[in-house]
């Protein structure tokens, strides 16, 4: 039986949605709340509305689960983000401040906060962008995870809260749509070339960027958060790298296994974000820290990606 008692905040988003699953998979399906902003989108488990800009209904879901580890999730990401800066900022680091808040006053053991390849701007190597490389950040959403990233190494240096952070790449997965980020393409044009239909990319046709199979960043996620404290010498955020290719790349992989599939390319103002970003990540010191490997490559996950939506699409 699991003593951890976990809460998971924006359960319903793209990775929250999968990682509450692997959560209840590792700790029991009682033992994690979900919580999330919108209505319940048919979690197995407990589930809960709540606001992350509320910090007394945090506190009393904290306190009415006794929660050792919260996987803070609720965030506007980087494209979403930029149609009103000031919101997403109040947003994103509000409820940042409100998630660490409770954690110090209520002493819960572990928190999960998730940082993103939009932390890096100018002035980087955009190959192998390293570990300490610069943060300037161009995006509203950048410069919230940058700060946040600095945040979380503060209130571990002052209060010793075991904060662990991820700066994850663009996450593509089968399970769940994204909203609202640069990187969505990737997911999006898994499920156009499943319904057969033409898809027409946001981004231009060179644009490398980093990104992450679903079952990498789950993996990884869980594997930060058991190591040893003693293996966590990074308290901004890890740099955490799958693969990284560019929209005609992701194209001919899917058009290796279906050969009728068609993209074109209308770039719109999410090329100017892809741009500022890396173009591949350095995760050697997660690697030496807490041993992480990613598992997947293009051709695998586009592989696993057209396998499972077919089959979602055939049941539904
Ligand atoms: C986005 O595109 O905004 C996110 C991210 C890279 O953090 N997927």
């Amino acid at each position: 039986m699991s003593k951890e008692s976990i809460l998971v905040i924006g359960a319903n988003g793209q990775i929250g949605s999968v990682l509450t699953g692997a959560l209840r998979k590792e700790f029991g399906e009682n033992n994690v709340l979900a919580t999330d902003i919108r209505a319940d989108n048919g979690h197995d488990g407990q589930f809960e509305l709540l606001n992350v800009m509320d910090a007394k209904a945090i506190a009393s879901a904290v306190e009415r689960h006794s929660i050792t580890q919260v996987y803070h999730l609720a965030a506007i990401l980087s494209a979403k983000g930029e149609q009103n800066p000031l919101q997403t900022w109040d947003i994103n680091m509000g409820g940042l401040f409100n998630v660490f808040e409770v954690a110090r006053e209520k002493n819960v053991a572990k928190i999960f906060y998730p940082s993103s390849i939009a932390v890096f701007g100018a002035d980087i190597p955009r190959q192998l962008t390293p570990q300490d490389a610069v943060l300037k950040p161009t995006t509203v959403y950048g410069m919230s995870k940058s700060a946040g990233e600095l945040w979380s190494q503060y209130y571990h240096l002052k209060y010793g809260m075991d904060v662990r952070s991820l700066r994850y790449p663009g996450v593509v997965g089968w399970q769940s749509d994204p909203g609202g980020g640069t990187t969505d393409y990737a997911v999006d044009i898994y499920h156009y070339a499943v319904r057969g239909e033409h898809y027409n990319c946001f981004l231009d046709e060179n644009t490398v960027l980093p990104m992450i199979y679903m079952d990498d960043a789950i993996r990884a996620t869980l594997e930060l958060m058991e190591a040893d404290t003693s293996r966590i010498n990074e308290r901004t955020s890890y740099n955490l790298a799958g693969m990284s290719f560019s929209p005609t790349e992701i194209a001919a992989s899917i058009q290796s296994v279906k050969p009728s599939f068609e993209i074109s390319y209308s770039p719109d103002f999410r090329q100017k974000i892809a741009e500022s970003w890396p173009e591949s990540i350095d995760d050697s010191v997660a690697g030496s820290d807490w041993g992480w490997k990613p598992a997947y490559d293009l051709e695998k996950m586009t592989a696993d990606m057209l396998f499972h939506l077919t089959a979602k699409y055939q049941s539904a």
